[in-house]
C-alpha cells in the first residue's frame, strides 16, 4: 500500500460539484481516501483570469504504481469533462486539475512525471490544504 498526496483544482462550473465528484472517482478508481482538507477560494496564480480556484488536497491510500497512478489521473481529468491541455505549457481554466503531489518518500524525475511536485512549495493554493492533513 502506498501512501499518495494529490492537489486538486477547478475555476470553471460548478467547482463545488466538480470536487466532490472527483474525489468519488477518486475513491472509486484510485483508493480510499483517507483524509481530505478543506475547500479553499484561491486567486489564479501565474495566470489571468476572472475564474476563482477551489483548491484542495487529499490523502489516499492506494496500490497502483507511480505511472499507473498518473494515468488514473489523467482519465479522471478526461472522464470529468476536462479539454486538452495546452503543449506550450501555458496555464488556463479548466473544469478539473488533479496533480500527484507526493508519492511515499519517492523521487520521481520522469519529462512527464515529477515527485515531489517541483512548484508546490511555492504555492499557497497547494501548501495550505496540504499542511491541514499532512501527517
Ligand atoms: N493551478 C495551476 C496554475 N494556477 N492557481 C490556483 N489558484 N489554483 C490552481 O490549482 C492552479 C493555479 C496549474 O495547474
Ligand atoms: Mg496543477
Ligand atoms: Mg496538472
Amino acid at each position: 500500500m502506498h501512501i499518495v498526496y494529490l492537489g486538486l483544482g477547478s475555476n470553471l462550473g460548478n467547482r463545488k460539484a466538480i470536487m466532490r465528484d472527483t474525489i468519488t472517482l477518486i475513491a472509486k478508481q484510485i483508493g480510499e481516501v483517507v483524509r481530505q482538507s478543506s475547500l479553499i477560494e484561491t486567486e489564479p496564480w501565474g495566470f489571468e483570469s476572472p475564474n476563482k480556484f477551489l483548491n484542495a488536497c487529499i490523502c489516499v491510500e492506494t496500490e497502483l504504481a507511480p505511472r499507473q497512478l498518473l494515468e488514473a489521473t489523467q482519465r479522471i481529468e478526461k472522464d470529468m469533462g476536462r479539454a486538452h491541455k495546452t503543449k506550450d505549457k501555458q496555464y488556463e481554466d479548466r473544469i478539473i486539475d488533479i496533480d500527484i503531489l507526493l508519492y511515499d518518500e519517492l523521487k520521481i524525475n520522469e519529462p512527464d512525471l515529477i515527485v515531489p511536485h517541483p512548484l508546490m512549495e511555492e504555492r499557497e493554493f497547494v501548501m495550505v490544504p496540504l499542511k491541514e492533513i499532512l501527517k
